[in-house]
């Protein structure tokens, strides 16, 4: 099986070679760049009818969304170490983290991201309101880390790929108060002090992404 990775400069696709960088599995990457508007580059476009990051190559067939990526690669390679099924005692949290990551926590950032750049007043109430919802989920998620060093409980897992990313790449593009909830700093400092973390983090911030 032939995988490619067509990472898209600051984006969800690093999550993928970060997967595949802990599990020590071979894969081809491809380099894209965002334009001035943060859209991906028409090239990145083509490869999808969505045209958004990531997209994963199998074998000359795209398929695209981060869950589903995820899922398909920590299944398929490296014995399937870094996914938890339903034999695990930890399987409810492991989906549970996997899936809060882009349905719930991302969304809501995103929305703050959108509000900002597209100028809309920092005291209008919808922003107010949404605010106030990033916080509730950042207190949840930090009583969850506070409980356990891994979302899934005792073990790195490919939930945690899923869900190190809004507290990093995120923060690039609106302020995620990461500081005042410590149980998520230690956490970031330690999936961003991991080794295949660090290669990942090497490889997507080439200088020159394009
Ligand atoms: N829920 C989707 C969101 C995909 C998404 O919004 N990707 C962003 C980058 S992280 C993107 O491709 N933006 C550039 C564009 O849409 O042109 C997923 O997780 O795959």
């Amino acid at each position: 099986m032939t995988i490619t990775i067509y990472q898209l400069e600051r984006s969800r696709s690093e999550r993928a070679v970060w997967l595949m960088e802990e599990l020590g599995a071979p894969y081809a990457i491809e380099f894209f760049a965002r334009l001035p508007t943060l859209q991906a580059e028409p090239a990145f476009k083509a490869l999808h009818p969505l045209g958004s990051s990531p997209i994963l190559g199998i074998d000359g067939r795209t398929i695209a969304e981060s869950g589903a990526v995820i899922e398909y690669l920590a299944t398929t390679h490296g014995g399937g170490a870094l996914a938890l099924g339903p034999d695990s005692p930890d399987y409810a949290d492991y989906l549970y983290w996997f899936h809060f990551a882009e349905s719930t926590l991302m969304p809501a950032l995103v929305g703050e991201i959108m509000a900002q750049f597209g100028g809309i007043d920092f005291d209008h109430p919808f922003r107010v309101n949404a605010r106030a919802r990033i916080a509730q989920l950042l207190a949840f998620t930090n009583a969850r880390l506070a409980e356990v060093p891994f979302v899934a409980g005792e073990t790195f897992t490919a939930a945690d790929v899923m869900m190190t990313f809004p507290f990093t790449m995120t923060r690039q593009f609106v302020p995620v108060d990461v500081e005042s909830h410590p149980a998520i700093a230690a956490y970031v400092e330690r999936m961003e002090s991991r080794e295949g973390y660090m290669r990942c983090r090497a490889i997507v911030d080439r200088p020159d992404p394009a």
